[in-house]
């Protein structure tokens, strides 16, 4: 009899001390699958519409005048203000237009705005008029409404919509202001660049270009209005 009470004894203190070691581990296992859970689902696949979201900067001073002061929302034909330089199809697009294609959204503002890409293979270039660096710039500011739209699916840069400056004389880019791509996708947003070290430039004349480039399959619409380019002091 006290052999029996002995061993049930000692089989209760054995339960009581491995019980509690089993029941931590098998609690630690689930915390630990329950966080490495969302990595392995699908939504780290989703198209990046989101995940570089482009910050609206507090607008930095500048001074009047506006340097490219007219059609800065496209509603015009480009003739003076604008260039098209490069392309297989007419980049300024309307409401009502009578195409058969169209991007899926409205302009910005007013009836007009700059398309670029939205055809395979796209090599789309838009010049703005030769803009003079004023004698007390330090910097030049870009304010634009852009948005990008695509039917890529895969989260890399595969049709890219940029914005440059160019030197007038020599015709080529001298500073890049960004480079949008298909991961950049989403809606109509409103930025600023700021082209930090125009001052050596004083008296030089520059011009903006936008410039688009899609590969051979899954469209993308570089889509633009509201350009406006001043000088900072
Ligand atoms: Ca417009
Ligand atoms: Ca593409």
């Amino acid at each position: 009899m006290t052999r029996t009470l002995t061993i049930i004894c000692l089989i209760a203190i054995l339960a009581a001390a491995v019980l509690p070691v089993a029941a931590y581990e098998a609690e630690r296992l689930n915390a630990t699958s329950s966080t490495e859970t969302p990595t392995l689902t699908p939504m780290a696949w989703l198209p990046a519409i989101s995940a570089n979201p482009q910050p609206t900067p507090t607008p930095p001073p500048v001074r009047e005048p506006m340097l490219l002061n007219c059609d800065t929302g496209f509603e015009q034909p480009p003739a003076g203000c604008w260039v098209e330089t490069g392309g297989e199809y007419p980049q300024r697009w309307c409401h009502g237009n009578p195409t058969i294609d169209a991007p899926n959204t409205e302009p910005y503002a007013g009836a007009c705005m700059l398309w670029q890409g939205g055809y395979e293979l796209a090599a789309d270039f838009w010049d703005s008029e030769p803009i003079t660096i004023p004698d007390w710039a330090s910097a030049l500011v870009v304010r634009l409404a852009w948005k990008v739209e695509t039917y890529e699916q895969w989260p890399s840069a595969y049709d890219t919509c940029s914005l440059w400056v160019l030197d007038v004389p020599d015709g080529y880019p001298a500073w890049s202001l960004f480079n949008h791509s298909n991961v950049d996708a989403g809606p109509w947003q409103e930025s600023t660049y700021v082209l930090q070290d125009a001052g050596q430039w004083r008296g030089h004349q520059v011009s903006i270009q936008f410039d688009a480039y899609s590969d051979e399959t899954l469209t993308t619409n570089c889509l633009y209005d509201d350009v406006e380019v001043w000088g900072r002091p």
